[in-house]
């Protein structure tokens, strides 16, 4: 169920990859009117301010094998990880910005500790399910999906204490069009629900959420939406690190927000990978926020 009250959580990380900037994406999305706009829809909006990130030294980058910056990434899991944890520890619907998508493994450590079945909604272009060894980049925000598995380096598997922090069928993948070889081997290994952007096209995108919320709503007991704006078409979220043609539009996103907010199955959200260096006067940073206004029941009429 939704909450009343919305905590937000800024994470001003961009050592998760390489395009500096998106550090800078918790800014946009406050300039953008995130605040004014949720408090319109009569929630209690708490902004809890940005997480402190530490800068690395500079022999840290490659500082374990294929992971770059393993050392700042973990630091800061584990700092989002207690915060998001106490959010949810007193009632309150976390709301996180990134930064980019690395983040994602401390948001899903702190809000797994609460649910005994979590099921986690994947918007992206991409998998996430790297590890060192298939990672082509050594990126973690390309990872994270796969160290809420438990599968990876054993500092960012066990944040937050406990490993792991989602089971593979409770997860669905929607918007994929660029999966790694071992991204694809782990998918089918594991048996993990994804919508490409074939079956979206082929489906439309009612029917791939109507089946999202039908294949996660009995078997689970909170859904995590983890949005990666790149998901949408670069033509629509121009801002972030690594656009993807071919990508899920505006309304249909929106589509899929308020079907979500209909369905009342999500319990927390992460906006990701907005960076306002790259970005078209500020307009990813407003899709965010455009969609954060239907995820929590902005209507029209
Ligand atoms: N799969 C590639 C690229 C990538 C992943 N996530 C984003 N890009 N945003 C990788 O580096 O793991
Ligand atoms: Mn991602
Ligand atoms: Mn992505």
């Amino acid at each position: 169920m939704m909450k009343k009250h919305i905590s937000i959580i800024g994470v001003p990380m961009d050592l998760g990859q390489s395009r500096r900037g998106v550090d800078m994406g918790p800014s946009a999305i406050r300039y953008a009117g995130v605040v004014e706009r949720l408090e319109k829809l009569d929630f209690d909006i708490h902004d809890k301010g940005d997480i402190a990130i530490g800068r690395p030294s500079k022999n840290e980058v490659h500082s374990d094998g294929n992971l770059k910056f393993l050392k700042a990434v973990t630091e800061a899991s584990e700092k989002l990880a207690s915060v998001v944890d106490e959010v949810i520890e007193a009632g309150s619907f976390p709301l996180v910005f990134g930064g980019d998508h690395s983040i994602a493994i401390g948001s899903l450590a702190g809000i797994s500790k609460h649910y005994k079945n979590l099921g986690v909604i994947w918007y992206d272009a991409h998998g996430d399910l790297n590890t060192a060894e298939t990672s082509p980049s050594g990126n973690i925000h390309g990872m994270p999906l796969a160290v809420s598995l438990g599968i990876g380096h054993p500092d960012l598997t066990n944040i937050g204490g406990f490993a792991p922090k989602i089971s593979p069928e409770n997860i669905v993948i929607i918007g994929a069009r660029s999966l790694d070889e071992g991204e694809r081997e782990l998918i089918r290994e594991r048996g993990i629900k994804v919508y490409t952007m074939h079956e979206i096209d082929r489906l439309g995108m009612t029917k791939v959420i109507e089946e999202a919320i039908t294949y996660l709503k009995d078997k689970t007991d909170g859904v995590h939406l983890s949005l990666d704006l790149d998901g949408l078409d670069p033509s629509d979220a121009p801002g972030v690190g690594t656009p993807v043609l071919g990508g899920i539009s505006y309304r249909e996103s929106h589509l899929a927000m308020e079907m979500l907010e209909e369905s009342k199955l999500i319990t927390s959200a992460e906006f990701v990978e907005v960076n306002p260096i790259l970005d078209e006067r500020n307009k990813t940073a407003s899709v965010a926020v455009a969609l954060m206004g239907s995820l929590f029941g902005e209507k029209l009429l």
